[in-house]
C-alpha cells in the first residue's frame, strides 16, 4: 500500500473554457461564501497537504489554512496574502492535475526514479470519446516526448502487468483517490515504484480529444507520464509539468526546456533527440537582454507579450504574472507581433502576421480574426512590428519596418501622406520598433534591449532606459 502522500498524482491539467480572469474589482474581492471557503479548503487538502484540524482549534486551523494558502500563492507566483482573494480563487477553479504541488514528496527520498531504462506500458481500457487508434497514438506520442530526451525506451504490451498501467475511470476507481466528475481533477499518476507505481489514471468524466475540444489527451498524458517517470510539478508556467492544463496547439509539440532539464537530471540525456536545440525556454523578465514582442494596456493593466507568453502587470503591483497566451485563448496564435488598446470602444487589438483579433475584456470579439489590409495597409505588408493608439486624436500608428502609417479610427481609413519614415518623426529611437505604448503624453518605444521615452508635444526623447525596467528590474 502506498502512503497517501505517494498517491498524490492527479494532473492539474485543465484549460477551462470559463477561465476568464476578471479585471479585479477591489470592492467585492473579499466577498466569498462559506461554500467558496470549503472549496478552497478541499483544494488545499488535495494539493497542499492541508490536514483537517480537530474542532475547537479554530485559531490553529485558520493559521494552517493561511499558511497553506501562502504556499499555494508562492507556487503560482501570486501575491502572497495568505487570504483567499480573486486571483487565488480563480486559479483554484482551473481544471488541473490531481498530484499535489508541494510538500508531499518531503517524506520521500528526493529522487524517485526507475532503476532500468526499458519500461513497459499497457493501455488497460479505452475512453469512448475517441477511436482506439487515436488513444493509442496519443499515448505513443506522449511516451515519445520523454524517450526523445532520455535513454528511456517504452514498449507497449497488451496483456499482463506493465510498469506503467494506463486506465480510464470515473469517481472512485480503485485507489482511494477518487475523481470528481467533469473538470476539476483531470488525471493523476503515481511516481516510479512497484505495483501502482508509475500508473496513470484519466478521469472518464472528461471529454477527451485530439484537438482543442474538451481536454487534449496527448497533452494530459504527456504531463502524467512525467509523474510516472518521477517528475514533480514545476512552478514554471511554460513547463509541461506546470500543474494547470494549457492546450498548446495541435502540431509540433516541443518539450519545454524546464522539463528537459528535470527529466535529464533523473535519467541523463540519451542520444536521439530530434530537436536538441529547440526546447523552448520561458522568458526571464529581468534578463538584461530582454527584447519584447508587443505591449498594450487592457483596462488599466499592462499586457507585455514575449514569445508564447504575456506578463500581466497591475499598476499597483510590482510583480508581473507570466501566463501562456494559449491558456487564455486556445484559438490565438502562440506569438503576438503588435498590440494596442482603443479605449473609445474598449477593444484591445492583437496582431499576428496578416491577421488581427479584437478583445473586449478577455473575450475575443465575434467576427475576428480580420486581415490587416482591411485597415487599408497594402497587401505587401506581411506583419506589423508595433502599434500605438492616441485617444485624444483617435489615431493609431502602425510601425512596419522603417516606416509608420497613421490610421483614423473614427473614419476607419488610413490617413493620407503616410507611410512616413520613423527616423524623420521620432528621431533617436532607431529605424525600427519592437513594441510601443503611450501614457500621459509619452510614447514608450522598445527597440532591442532599450526603451525610449518620447515626449509627444516636444517631439523628443526624454529618457533612455533598459527594456527590462518596465518590470522594475
Ligand atoms: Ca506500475
Ligand atoms: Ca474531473
Ligand atoms: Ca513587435
Ligand atoms: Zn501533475
Ligand atoms: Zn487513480
Amino acid at each position: 500500500m502506498y502512503p497517501s502522500s505517494a498517491a498524490a498524482f492527479f494532473l492539474l491539467l485543465g484549460i477551462s473554457w470559463c477561465f476568464r480572469l476578471p479585471i479585479s474589482d477591489e470592492d467585492d474581492s473579499d466577498e466569498f461564501t462559506n461554500q467558496d471557503f470549503e472549496f478552497a479548503e478541499r483544494y488545499l487538502k488535495t494539493h497542499y497537504n492541508l490536514h483537517s484540524s480537530p474542532a475547537g482549534l479554530l485559531r490553529k486551523s485558520a493559521s494552517t489554512f493561511a499558511s497553506k494558502l501562502q504556499e499555494m500563492q508562492a507556487f503560482f507566483g501570486l501575491e502572497i496574502t495568505g487570504k483567499l482573494d480573486e486571483d487565488t480563487y480563480d486559479l483554484m477553479k482551473q481544471p488541473r492535475c490531481g498530484v499535489p504541488d508541494v510538500g508531499e514528496y518531503n517524506f520521500f527520498p528526493r529522487k524517485l526514479k526507475w532503476s532500468h531504462n526499458n519500461l513497459t506500458y499497457r493501455i488497460v481500457n479505452y475512453t469512448p470519446d475517441l477511436k482506439k487508434s487515436e488513444v493509442d497514438r496519443a499515448f505513443r506520442k506522449a511516451f515519445k516526448v520523454w524517450s526523445d530526451v532520455t535513454p528511456l525506451n517504452f514498449t507497449r504490451i497488451r496483456s499482463g502487468i506493465a510498469d506503467i498501467m494506463i486506465s480510464f475511470g470515473r469517481k472512485e476507481h480503485g485507489d482511494f483517490y477518487p475523481f470528481d466528475g467533469p473538470s476539476g481533477l483531470l488525471a493523476h499518476a503515481f511516481p516510479p515504484g512497484p505495483n501502482t507505481g508509475g500508473d496513470a489514471h484519466f478521469d472518464e468524466d472528461e471529454l477527451w480529444s485530439t484537438d482543442s475540444n474538451g481536454y487534449n489527451l496527448f497533452i494530459v498524458a504527456a504531463h502524467e507520464l512525467g509523474h510516472s517517470l518521477g517528475l514533480e510539478h514545476s512552478t514554471d508556467p511554460g513547463a509541461l509539468m506546470y500543474p494547470v492544463y494549457t492546450y498548446t496547439g495541435n502540431t509540433g509539440f516541443l518539450l519545454p526546456d524546464d522539463d528537459v532539464q528535470g527529466i535529464q537530471t533523473l535519467y541523463g540525456k540519451g542520444d536521439h533527440d530530434p530537436h536538441p536545440d529547440d526546447h523552448p525556454k520561458t522568458p526571464e523578465k529581468c534578463s538584461p537582454n530582454l527584447v519584447l514582442d508587443a505591449i498594450t494596456e487592457l483596462r488599466g493593466e499592462m499586457m507585455i507579450f514575449k514569445d508564447r507568453f504575456f506578463w500581466r502587470l497591475h499598476p499597483q503591483m510590482v510583480d508581473a504574472d507570466l501566463v501562456q497566451i494559449k491558456s487564455f485563448w486556445p484559438e490565438m496564435p502562440s506569438k503576438i507581433d503588435a498590440a494596442y488598446e482603443n479605449t473609445e470602444n474598449d477593444h484591445v487589438l492583437l496582431f499576428r502576421g496578416r491577421k488581427f483579433w479584437a478583445l473586449n475584456g478577455y473575450d475575443i470579439v465575434e467576427g475576428y480574426p480580420k486581415k490587416i489590409y482591411e485597415l487599408g495597409l497594402p497587401r505587401s505588408v506581411k506583419a506589423i512590428d508595433a502599434a500605438v493608439h492616441f485617444s485624444e486624436t483617435g489615431k493609431t500608428f502602425f510601425f512596419i519596418g522603417e516606416k509608420y502609417w497613421s490610421y483614423d479610427e473614427i473614419n476607419q481609413v488610413m490617413d493620407k501622406d503616410y507611410p512616413r519614415l520613423i527616423e524623420d518623426d521620432f528621431p533617436g529611437i532607431g529605424n525600427r520598433v519592437d513594441a510601443a505604448y503611450q501614457k500621459n503624453g509619452y510614447i514608450y518605444f522598445f527597440n532591442g534591449a532599450l526603451q525610449y521615452e518620447f515626449n509627444i508635444w516636444s517631439e523628443r526623447i526624454i529618457r533612455v532606459m533598459k527594456t527590462n525596467s518596465i518590470f522594475w528590474c
